[in-house]
């Protein structure tokens, strides 16, 4: 039962990332947003219902760019317990969804947008340490 499909044409999309360092605005969802040099990098795909993440092991105090598309409908990726939240779709540019501040703890990624029967079960777990 595969409630929702966007079919959104494929199109090849830039995202343009300021190379420099400067001033990286705080939570997530803009394309252009700033990456700060250091931040660790995390791919994230996002499938009916499941999210899956190249690494769930984090250095805290380090920014996070997280590389967030989805490979089948639309998804929510949030993290519980922060104010990250972006809207993935499938056949949309991967969106960088920069977590500022990590700190120390277990976070359960989790989906905030209603993406069909298996939504509620959309989570996965990361560490930060
Ligand atoms: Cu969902």
């Amino acid at each position: 039962m595969m409630d929702r499909r966007w079919l959104i044409p494929a199109a090849a999309g830039l995202i343009l990332l300021a190379a420099g360092c400067g001033s990286a605005s705080s939570g997530g969802g803009n394309q252009t947003v700033q990456i700060p040099a250091n931040a660790q990098t995390v791919h994230v795909d996002a499938t009916d219902f499941k999210w899956t993440l190249d690494k769930t092991t984090l250095q805290a105090g380090v920014p996070v760019d997280f590389i967030v598309k989805s490979d089948e409908g639309a998804h929510g990726f949030s993290i519980a317990g922060t104010n990250i939240s972006q809207l993935v779709v499938q056949g949309q540019p991967a969106q960088h969804v920069l977590w500022q501040d990590p700190k120390p703890g277990t976070y359960t990624i989790l989906c905030d947008y209603f993406c069909g029967s298996g939504h509620s079960q959309m989570q996965a777990t990361i560490t930060v340490k």
